[in-house]
């Protein structure tokens, strides 16, 4: 076997791959990580001792090309890198899955005759059964008692695909309908509507019975006009999609963490609220038909990075997560559940081998060739960094969303003018829900070229999707006088 010396490794390229599964299993029960990019980084000096010296891992030790190619990391500051286009796991994937989701532009006629089945037949269920349309909608919030909020947390993605899970198996559930899948929405091609979602049965839903004060028997779900969805998923939800897909970090990809919110959940929530009335309220989105195929596309972006970072089991995905509790949550999967369902959040993490998915990537996927912008508001000073002249990050912070009503709008203006907004979706009473009072203070970034905030007074106004409760918009102080900053973007690349 060949195995020079590599003169400038990388974490994504080469090592996280000098460590077996055993090694770092081993290891980590003796509080030495070696499957993660900052564990490695720390214990670099420690590591190399050890190797050098030939006791490890014992019994086969590394050869002094692979020692001298860890130093050569060492000596070059960590590079962190991105994962190699060769599929070197390739071995250890395990047979396909069966269950193939497809956009739902590309299904063929006979595929929508089967789906519309399959929804028919989820409709027509009784409320009481677990495989009827509205028991599952039901899991996202209302009408409980158990309401399962899982947004803005390391949850969003795992509970989402979990739920995904769920509602297609009820799909299949329907005689004649084993063996359907639930088609995604890719959203980033914003050229047509799809006019199946215009069609019955997916165009809306009529609740069968109240499931809040707010949401009697009789509400039909709605939706804002084609043109108006069109326009905010091409503006807002795809230049963050693409920010979040050029990531090389679980933390920047997910996008609700202390570089900002901007990202895979940045999208998500301006996703829910440029689509309706009925999506931008967490307590009832789901029963809006085209929640299911929004929701498929989040879970094929999520799988997409994962195959591109090559972090489909869950020893590889861990190689991606940096943050220290972020990594305690993954590493104690004993406690992490995603109620109501039956999978573990460390389970659902290999979409392929434990619940039996893929995606079949759309034919024209624009989301790799486009250039998106990488720029954050800082970096460890061992990247080389340059700054982007032309853009800025505004970012609001400090804003108390307990005191808001559920989701909401921060709209940025120049003199007095929209110049960009940011949606955030959450229950109507988040005080009552675990997750959102645990992350009650949120920070929105706005990136917007320097050319469309200088010359004019910046400020920003509230504006909540449910204008009954409290007029056209919220007063700051009430919601703990957020604070306002400008700052310039970097890149290491
Ligand atoms: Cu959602």
């Amino acid at each position: 076997m060949t195995d020079p010396v590599i003169q400038n490794p990388t974490w994504y390229a080469d090592i996280r791959y000098f460590f077996s599964e055993i090694d770092i299993k081993h290891m980590r029960s003796f509080g030495l990580e070696l499957g993660t990019y900052e564990g490695v980084k720390t214990n670099a000096s420690n590591i190399y001792a050890q190797v050098s010296a030939k006791h490890m891992p014992p019994g086969d030790p590394w050869s002094d090309n692979k020692i001298k190619s860890f130093l050569n990391w060492m000596i070059n500051n960590y590079p962190m890198g991105t994962a190699p286009t060769t599929n070197l796991l390739a071995a250890t994937n395990t047979a396909p899955a069966t269950r193939i989701r497809k956009e739902v532009r590309e299904l063929s006629d006979a595929e929508v005759t089967n789906l519309i089945k399959a929804f028919k037949g989820i409709l027509g269920k009784d409320t009481s059964d677990p495989n009827s349309y509205f028991v599952q909608a039901g899991y996202h919030w209302f009408p409980g008692p158990n309401l399962y909020c899982q947004h803005h947390v390391n949850n969003y993605n795992p509970w989402h695909r979990a739920y995904l899970h769920s509602f297609e198996n009820a799909l299949r559930s329907v005689p004649g309908c084993e063996n359907v899948t639930l088609p995604y929405w890719d959203f980033g091609n914003t050229s047509e509507f799809p006019d199946l979602f215009t069609k019955e049965p997916f165009a809306s839903y009529t609740l069968p019975e109240a499931v809040s004060a707010n949401y009697q028997k009789g509400y039909a779900t709605s939706r804002f006009a084609v043109s108006h969805i069109l326009e905010g998923f091409k503006n807002q939800v795809q230049p963050q999609t693409l920010f979040a897909l050029k990531q090389k970090t679980w933390e920047l990809f997910n996008g609700f963490n202390a570089q900002g919110y901007y990202g895979i959940i940045g999208g998500h929530d301006d996703g829910h609220v440029t689509t309706g009335p009925t999506m931008a309220d967490q307590g009832v989105a789901a029963f809006d038909p085209i929640f299911w195929f929004f929701h498929a596309n989040w879970d094929r972006l999520w799988w997409k990075w994962q195959q591109e970072m090559q972090a489909t089991t869950l020893e590889t995905f861990i190689s991606t997560v940096t943050d220290a509790s972020n990594l305690a949550f993954f590493q104690v999967p004993a406690l992490e559940v995603l109620p109501p369902f039956e999978q573990k959040t460390t389970e659902v993490i290999d979409l392929a081998a434990n619940l039996d998915t893929d995606y079949q990537h759309p034919a024209s996927e624009t989301l790799t060739t486009e250039k998106a912008l990488r720029f954050f508001g800082s970096l460890p000073a061992t990247n080389a960094i340059s700054i982007d002249v032309d853009n800025t990050s505004v970012r609001v912070k400090g804003i108390n969303r307990l005191k808001i009503p559920g989701s909401f709008i921060v709209r940025l203006q120049k003199n007095g003018e929209d110049i960009a907004w940011k949606g955030f979706f959450q229950p109507a009473e988040p005080e009552t829900c675990t997750n959102c009072s645990a992350n009650a203070l949120i920070n929105m970034d706005f990136r917007l070229p320097i050319s469309k905030v200088e010359g004019g007074k910046l400020g920003i106004v509230i504006e909540p999707m449910d204008k009954e409760m409290t007029g056209d918009r919220i007063s700051l102080k009430a919601v703990g006088d957020p604070t306002i900053h400008a700052r310039l973007l970097v890149t290491d690349e």
